[in-house]
């Protein structure tokens, strides 16, 4: 095996993967190193190693030339683990505290080595069991503001905003979000995923002008918008926490796009959680919803008056103006998000895994209409909390 840049692309296995950790001096040898392929998204291949006397831990992520879950009939570039790789250490900067530590990375091999994270839980997952991270709206507001304030043409000036940018065209990644996300699950696609007692609605949310009017709109904007170095694919999957800790990991789709739609992702996959869980604990998934924008409008602000390049940042009402115009982003992206979990092809593993139907079926009808309301209505919002309130009409509609 060679990690040098004369290597030939292979994908590696739970054998090579320890060769690759032993020779990138991870691990003194293979004695004792255990490896475990764990991947469960859509794309890559992930290994996890450890090493049984020490505990010791390492992950190698490896993108594959075609999108896993399709197999090699969908070929993806292998360019998506260099844009993860080049946008984890940028994030670093800004907010160290919420990624993970890259150790090593290899274009060829479209590999990145980075800090075990297995002492924490995806989100998505530990929601689905019950779990409610008290800190995790808190650590993600810090880490949007700092990541997304810190990318802007207001901290950077508008000179090194534009060479950035074309570190992270990542066109094949942003092309899967414009169909999966915002073309697909507004038309009656072969892709989508929608299940028989939904059809009907389905078929009402094609058919409906406004929806697709304001849908389209959306999509223009993430297209063209460049206002920060996003994560792009910030959803509860990307994301492991713990009671004290919180990582964002898998930003292999990141951009150059429109503020909003990270947060908009974060809020969509939280409130699907939300809709999901019955019991009284709900009111502190509906709390990340509202902290997360608080926070983040909070350190915004606080990162734009302390630091920024823009002439008119002073003017009266200018700060104020791009605080509401993050927030319809914001509203109407965690719409698109939450339609294509329900009609599109990527759906929520925790709400596909309730097994009464029709408690499904109410969850799932409820989260269209939400997601419906909040792309056509995006510019009524005024705060967060007026998303919780949709939520809950919505849920008891
Ligand atoms: C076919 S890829 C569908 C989704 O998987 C990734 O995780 C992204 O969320 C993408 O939209
Ligand atoms: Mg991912």
């Amino acid at each position: 095996m060679n990690t040098s840049t004369h290597a030939t692309y292979e994908p590696l296995n739970e054998q090579t993967a320890i060769q690759l950790a032993v020779k990138l001096n991870l691990f003194d040898d293979s004695t004792g190193l255990h490896c475990r392929e764990i991947g469960d998204g859509n794309l890559n291949l992930v290994f996890h190693i450890i090493e049984s006397a020490t505990g010791r831990g390492t992950i190698i992520k490896q993108a594959l030339p075609y999108v896993r879950v399709i197999g090699e009939s969908w070929p993806l570039t292998l360019e998506r683990a260099r844009m993860e790789s080049e946008a984890l250490q940028i994030f670093a900067r800004y907010a160290p505290d919420y990624v993970p530590v890259v150790h090593h990375t290899d274009e060829q091999y479209a590999i990145t080595v980075m800090e075990d994270l297995s002492r924490l839980t995806i989100v998505r997952t530990g929601f689905a069991e019950g779990a409610v991270y008290p800190l995790l709206s808190t650590h993600i507001g810090e880490y949007l503001a700092r990541t997304l304030y810190g990318t802007s043409d207001f901290a950077l000036g508008a000179e090194a905003r534009r060479e950035l940018a074309l570190q992270f065209h990542n066109p094949e990644l942003c092309k899967i979000t414009e169909n999966f996300v915002f073309t697909y699950p507004l038309i009656d696609d072969e892709s989508n995923a929608v299940e028989p007692g939904l059809s009907e609605l389905a078929q009402q949310l094609w058919g409906d002008e406004k929806l697709l009017l304001e849908g389209a709109k959306l999509k223009q904007h993430f297209m063209t918008s460049a206002e920060a170095l996003l994560h792009g694919d910030l959803h509860t999957g990307s994301i492991f926490a713990s009671d004290e800790e919180t990582k964002v990991i898998d930003p292999e789709f990141a951009f150059y796009g429109p503020i909003g739609y990270d947060i908009g992702l974060f809020i969509a996959n939280t409130l699907l959680s939300a809709l999901a869980r019955q019991d009284d604990t709900r009111a502190q998934l509906l709390h990340h919803v509202t902290n997360v924008w608080d926070v983040f409008q909070t350190r915004y602000s606080e990162l734009w008056q302390a630091d920024n390049q823009e002439y008119f940042a002073k003017v009266p009402g200018y700060l104020d103006y791009q605080l509401q115009h993050m927030l319809e982003d914001t509203v109407g992206y965690a719409g698109s998000e939450m339609m294509r979990r329900v009609v599109g092809l990527a759906h929520a593993k925790d709400i596909e895994a309730i097994q009464d139907d029709a408690k499904r079926l109410h969850i799932k009808s409820s989260a269209a209409r939400l997601a419906r309301d909040f792309i056509v209505n995006r510019s009524h919002y005024r705060s967060a909390a007026q998303i919780v309130q949709a939520l809950q009409q919505a849920d008891q509609g």
